[in-house]
């Protein structure tokens, strides 16, 4: 029978959420982490990837995901270093593949992963998530060196000279030469990949809109076939991430979960659930009824088709006083495994009483 495989992101030692606890969570099978002290674009010390798998598996769970083998800017800008970094990223694809990694997840989103106005919104309850508000994202100029946005996806490896620099860069460039760039690095790394029987699963842009005026293409279901058709192997796939693509209306999730696992391109997927907003969106808690979401729906549409991919909790709130990184504390995020693990037992069952 397939299944999907329930996983936990983790963020190495450094995270105050211990391996032990993960374990506790019932049926939990694998760790999602990544080498954390190497910078963007340099190749993972085979060391470190098994010193990781080791104490995965000293804890009873399995270590198949990794998020992510980050992109390095010059690839995404096209520039003459590209195919360095570009050798660098295969052979971290060998690596990861060499410690029993079946899955990558990455994104190709120009400087700044998810970006939120606000990472402590307290909801009605007392819980407190991460909200994104356009009209505050709109005050702020990435050029300009006095603003105090919170802006958790911003790389704090760059200095404020820096940033400015690449952000420029990507205003003069146009979401056709991202695409081109895109196509030049898939048409490398996916060989490698399909060599190692490693599933790549880019991870859609967060929010799925241009910020700050620079170019967002892994956006939308025409973006997406797009994408897949770059280089149409199964081994080039997605993340499904549903508060992603959800906080925008255009998008339909449930069809896009029906779509993609039937042509067995989703190859994770974080469930998360989002409230949209007229001009934004806040991330609530994973329980259809809380957001926008139909989290059954999703759900049922991946069993279906026969996803038996990696699915993790997304980001969680912050509840019953805990304290720790926005968006991966453990409480909401074992709440959120505990009712997904729930959804997919009553859709198994319903099904075979059919
Ligand atoms: C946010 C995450 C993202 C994701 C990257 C994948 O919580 O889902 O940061 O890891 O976009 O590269």
């Amino acid at each position: 029978m397939k299944r999907m495989k329930l996983s936990f992101r983790w963020y190495g030692e450094e995270d105050k959420v211990s391996l032990e606890y993960i374990r506790q969570i019932p049926g939990m099978h694998t760790v999602v982490t990544a080498v954390y002290d190497v910078p963007p674009g340099e190749v993972w010390k085979q060391s470190s990837i098994d010193a990781l798998k080791r104490k995965i598996e000293d804890a009873g769970l399995h270590f198949e995901v990794v998020e992510s083998i980050p992109v390095h800017e010059d690839i995404k800008l096209g520039k003459p270093k590209r195919d360095r970094y570009i050798e660098n990223y295969c052979e971290n694809i060998r690596r990861a593949a060499a410690a029993g990694v079946k899955c990558i997840c990455y994104n190709f989103m120009p400087v700044f992963d998810w970006t939120r106005t606000q990472l402590d919104h307290v909801l009605e309850d007392g819980s407190t998530s991460l909200v994104y508000y356009q009209e505050q994202v709109d005050q702020v100029n990435p050029l300009e060196s006095d603003s105090d946005l919170t802006l958790p996806g911003w790389d704090s490896s760059y200095t404020r000279e820096e940033l400015k620099q690449v952000v420029s860069e990507y205003q003069a460039m146009t979401e056709e030469d991202l695409w081109a760039n895109l196509k030049y690095f898939l048409e490398r790394i996916i060989p490698v990949a399909a060599q190692c029987d490693v599933n790549m699963a880019i991870h859609e842009d967060d929010p799925c809109w241009s910020i700050f005026g620079l170019p967002r293409i892994i956006t939308c279901e025409e973006n997406l076939d797009r994408f897949l058709n770059l280089v149409d192997d199964p081994h080039n796939g997605i993340t499904l991430c549903t508060g992603s693509l959800g906080c925008s209306c255009r998008n339909n999730v449930v069809k896009m979960a029906e779509k993609y696992a039937a042509m067995g391109r989703i190859h994770f997927v974080h469930m998360r659930n989002v409230k949209v907003l007229k001009d934004g969106f806040e991330e609530r808690a994973h329980l259809s009824e809380c957001g926008s979401l139909d989290m059954y729906e999703i759900m049922k549409s991946l069993y279906d088709h026969g996803f038996s991919g990696y699915i993790r909790p997304d980001h969680g709130r912050m509840i019953w006083g805990e304290t720790g990184r926005p968006g991966y504390g453990l409480y909401d995020r074992a709440l959120g495994a505990t009712y997904l693990n729930g959804l997919w037992e009553a859709i198994e069952k319903g099904e075979r009483r059919k």
